[in-house]
C-alpha cells in the first residue's frame, strides 16, 4: 500500500514536470532601470511578457534574429507587453530610454 502511494505522488510529479516544459509563458521584469532575468533561453513558441515594475517609462525595442528592430512604443509603469518566440535565434531587447537596459533571449 505505502510504495503503491509513492508510485501515484510519482507520477503526478512527472506530469507535472511535463505540463512546466510547455508553459507558454516567461515573464521578465523591468525593475531599477535593469530586466530581471536578463538573459534566458526558451523554446521557439512560446510567449515572452514584460512587464514594468518600475516607477518610470520604458519602451522596449525588439530586434528578432535576423529581423529589423522594432520599436513597440512607450510602456508606464505597471504596464505589460508580449510577444511570441517564432523563429530559432537570438532576440535582443533594448530600452530606448535607457540604453544600458539590454536582454538576451535564446530562442531554440
Ligand atoms: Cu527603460
Amino acid at each position: 500500500m505505502r510504495s503503491f502511494k509513492f508510485l501515484t505522488l510519482g507520477a503526478l510529479a512527472g506530469s507535472l514536470v511535463i505540463a512546466a516544459a510547455h508553459a507558454a509563458t516567461i515573464e521578465i521584469g523591468q525593475k531599477d532601470k535593469a530586466f530581471a532575468p536578463d538573459a534566458v533561453t526558451a523554446a521557439v513558441g512560446t510567449t515572452i511578457r514584460i512587464n514594468n515594475d518600475d516607477g518610470v517609462v520604458h519602451n522596449i525595442l525588439l530586434t528578432p534574429p535576423g529581423g529589423a528592430t522594432k520599436n513597440t512604443g512607450i510602456q508606464k509603469p505597471g504596464e505589460s507587453m508580449e510577444f511570441v518566440l517564432d523563429k530559432a535565434g537570438d532576440y535582443q531587447v533594448k530600452c530606448g530610454i535607457h540604453p544600458k537596459m539590454k536582454l538576451t533571449i535564446q530562442s531554440q
